[in-house]
């Protein structure tokens, strides 16, 4: 049996520049099992607990030595000898550990880290790939990816309201074919940008943010870069967006100016507006009928139950309404989504709810009760490549980590390359079912 021999914790900094954990766990073997952990900045009120230091003079308050230091000095003593096969009993000992609800007290960053790198190590040992020792036997499929093209909201210093614009590749054979699509529909998007004076600079997730404010806008250009590329619009290419509506939702209505900066270069029409709740499902709606949006993320506020109610009635049928901050990953608040009939699909990201094993049990009830998975990054994020390997452990149809530039994007990409190769003439790529 291979144990664990030693857990070793340091601090790295993520793609904002902003200080993360990063885990090195060696089996008796020599085996190295590392993991590093994204960070983002819209983020849900119940995720489980960030742990940094919130010393102001140092990093800002962001640095995370605390965190490493739990995993060093307590959660490694508990772990060493233990098998690295062990996932589901070593994830439980250090929820046990932490005992708190949200991982406040060692921090869902160390945990996590830990989780991660146990299964990395193991996957070694036994020296076949991490989708496969997740998943086993049954993992041939790549998920069709939702490619970040316009970054907006909290992830740019746009005025945009809504905070992701993405291209999804419906009909493609391949995820390879998926991705030279996308190249070619986002090198468009960037030109026509150029042309019309709006800047090609990139927000956190590497998709562009140009110098408009209004929504429709963004979507034209969006439908513009999809017709100048030869594609259809609905057949070849739908069209994505996370609103990200726990950020604008302030007092009972949603605010479409909440990100307005003062220099823009277009004169605001529809997003210098305070929005009731019905007055921004019906906005969706009309969004919905006028642009090819086949799936709209975060909709509305994660506290919002009834506006989510009201916004699955009008258009759950139609298309693919994610839970992001509505879910945060969790079981407990899918199963009231579930009993509700609240949304269609859920965001999964790993570190809002904290370990491997928790993350599994939220993607295996989703599945039992028809609601999509969609695995995601963070808007902060590492060169980790996990979740990569996660999505094609569970056949796991759609994926989203951002554009298809910079580097810590592109990583997660470049193993899903990776994966199909190695996958070969077994590989299927996801079909859209909405
Ligand atoms: C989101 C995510 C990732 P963040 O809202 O879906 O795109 O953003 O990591 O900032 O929460
Ligand atoms: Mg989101």
């Amino acid at each position: 049996m291979r144990t664990i021999k030693n857990i070793k914790a340091r601090q790295i900094l993520d793609s904002r520049g902003n200080p993360t954990i990063e885990v090195d766990v060696i089996t008796s073997g020599n085996i190295l099992g590392r993991a590093s952990i994204p960070s983002g900045s819209s983020k849900g009120e119940n995720e489980s607990f960030e742990l940094r230091d919130k010393n102001k003079d140092f990093y800002f308050g962001k640095s995370v030595l605390k965190a490493v230091e739990n995993v060093n000095n307590i959660i490694s003593p508990e772990l060493i000898g233990k098998s690295v096969l062990d996932q589901f009993n070593i994830d439980k000992l250090m929820i046990e550990l932490d005992g708190t609800k949200d991982k406040r007290r060692l921090g869902a960053n160390s945990i996590l880290a830990v989780s991660i790198s146990i299964a990395k190590a193991a996957s070694k040992e036994l020296e076949i790939p991490i989708y496969k020792y997740i998943g086993g036997l049954r993992n041939n499929i790549l998920p069709i990816p939702l490619v970040n093209v316009i970054n907006g909201g909290k992830h740019s210093n746009t005025s945009i309201a809504f905070q992701e614009f993405m291209i999804v590749p419906v009909k493609s054979d391949s995820f390879s074919e998926a991705i030279q699509i996308i190249h070619r529909v986002f090198n468009n998007l960037k030109n026509i940008l150029n042309k019309k004076g709006f800047s090609t600079n990139v927000g956190d997730e590497g998709g562009f943010s140009p110098n408009v404010d209004n929504i429709e806008t963004v979507l034209d250009l969006i439908l513009e870069s999809i017709h100048l590329s030869n594609y259809d619009p609905y057949d070849d290419i739908g069209i994505a967006i996370d609103c990200a509506s726990s950020e604008l939702y302030d007092n009972g209505m949603y605010n479409y100016s909440k990100f307005k900066k003062r220099n823009n270069t277009e004169i605001n029409t529809n997003n210098n507006i305070l929005k009731s709740r019905e007055e921004h499902i019906e906005y969706l709606s009309f969004l919905v009928k006028k642009y090819p949006i086949i799936s709209i993320e975060d909709g509305i506020d994660q506290n919002d139950w009834k506006g989510w109610k009201l916004l699955t009635d009008e258009i759950g049928n139609k298309i693919q309404l994610v839970g992001d901050d509505l879910f945060v990953t969790k079981v407990e608040k899918l199963k009231k989504g579930v009993k509700n009939k609240i949304a269609n699909s859920i965001l999964i990201k790993i570190n809002q709810v904290g370990t491997l094993t928790e993350t599994i049990e939220t993607i295996n009830f989703a599945n039992k009760n028809k609601y999509k998975n969609i695995i995601s990054h963070r808007s902060g994020e590492t060169e980790d490549t996990f979740i990569s390997d996660l999505s094609v452990a569970f056949n796991i149809e759609q994926i989203k980590i951002g554009s298809i530039c910079r580097t810590e994007r592109t990583s997660k990409y470049n193993q899903l390359f990776r994966i199909e190769e190695e996958i070969g003439k077994y590989s299927t790529y996801s079909k859209w079912k909405y």
